[in-house]
């Protein structure tokens, strides 16, 4: 993965762009989380901004630094997201999940007027092709084990560290990732595995994201859709 000074470079700038009176999708993940950090401080500065968090996680470190805090079905919109991806393409279509909360990262990040992606220059790529975390009812899983063969995949179920079993999601459910290999259309396989019953929510975020700030050795690239 990139340097923390990328990340934080990324997150800092993302950061920067928010408005006075803005509510802010907060994201998942290390670069997601300068940007929080950041936040965290231009609140203490007199900022005045709302957050939505994404994960238990998100939500913890926002409280830590002090963004205060609404729950998704408490606001009326979301001005902008700010959230990390596992590989992004040329097209700013996106593998999330590593962190296994896209399943409420896309519901916050489609929500918002304005989704900005912050990373690293190790998570571009001309095609996507890391393993599309998919996440699936616990029940369900062998069904879409199958499924997600008969679509190419090839389905492994993330095992959690530190505790016997699979990891399992903020939401109660499993996380299959599943390796495709070079994705030449995310949209097909988005629908694909959208309509694979059982399938809570995937991680390809297609035509999703409107920039993604890359933090680099030198500054940050800001590429728009
Ligand atoms: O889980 C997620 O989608 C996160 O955004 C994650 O993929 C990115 O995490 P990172 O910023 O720590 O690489």
């Amino acid at each position: 993965g990139g340097t923390d000074d990328q990340k934080r470079r990324a997150g800092e700038r993302a950061a920067e762009a928010v408005d006075d009176g803005d509510v802010v999708g907060l994201g998942t993940g290390s670069t997601a989380a300068y940007a929080i950090r950041a936040l965290g401080r231009a609140v203490d500065d007199g900022l005045d901004v709302v957050g939505v968090p994404t994960s238990f996680d998100s939500r913890q470190l926002a409280r830590e630094v002090g963004v205060p805090l609404r729950a998704l079905d408490e606001v009326e919109r979301i001005d902008v997201a700010i959230d990390g991806a596992d590989q992004l393409d040329s097209r700013l279509d996106a593998i999330k999940g590593g962190g296994a909360a896209h399943a409420r990262e896309k519901v916050v990040d489609a929500a918002a007027e304005r989704f900005v992606v912050v990373a690293d220059p190790s998570k571009t790529a001309e095609t996507l092709s890391r393993s599309v975390p998919v996440e699936v009812l616990p029940d369900a899983r062998a069904a879409v084990e199958r499924d997600v063969d008969a679509l190419g995949g090839e389905p492994t179920l993330r095992r959690a560290e530190r505790k016997d079993g699979p990891v399992v999601t903020d939401n109660g459910n499993v996380v299959l990732d599943c390796d495709f290999g070079a994705i030449a259309e995310p949209a097909a396989l988005a629908a694909d595995l959208a309509a694979v019953p059982g399938v809570v929510e995937h991680g390809l975020f297609v035509g999703l994201a409107d920039a993604v700030y890359v933090g680099t050795d030198d500054g940050v690239e800001v590429r728009t859709r």
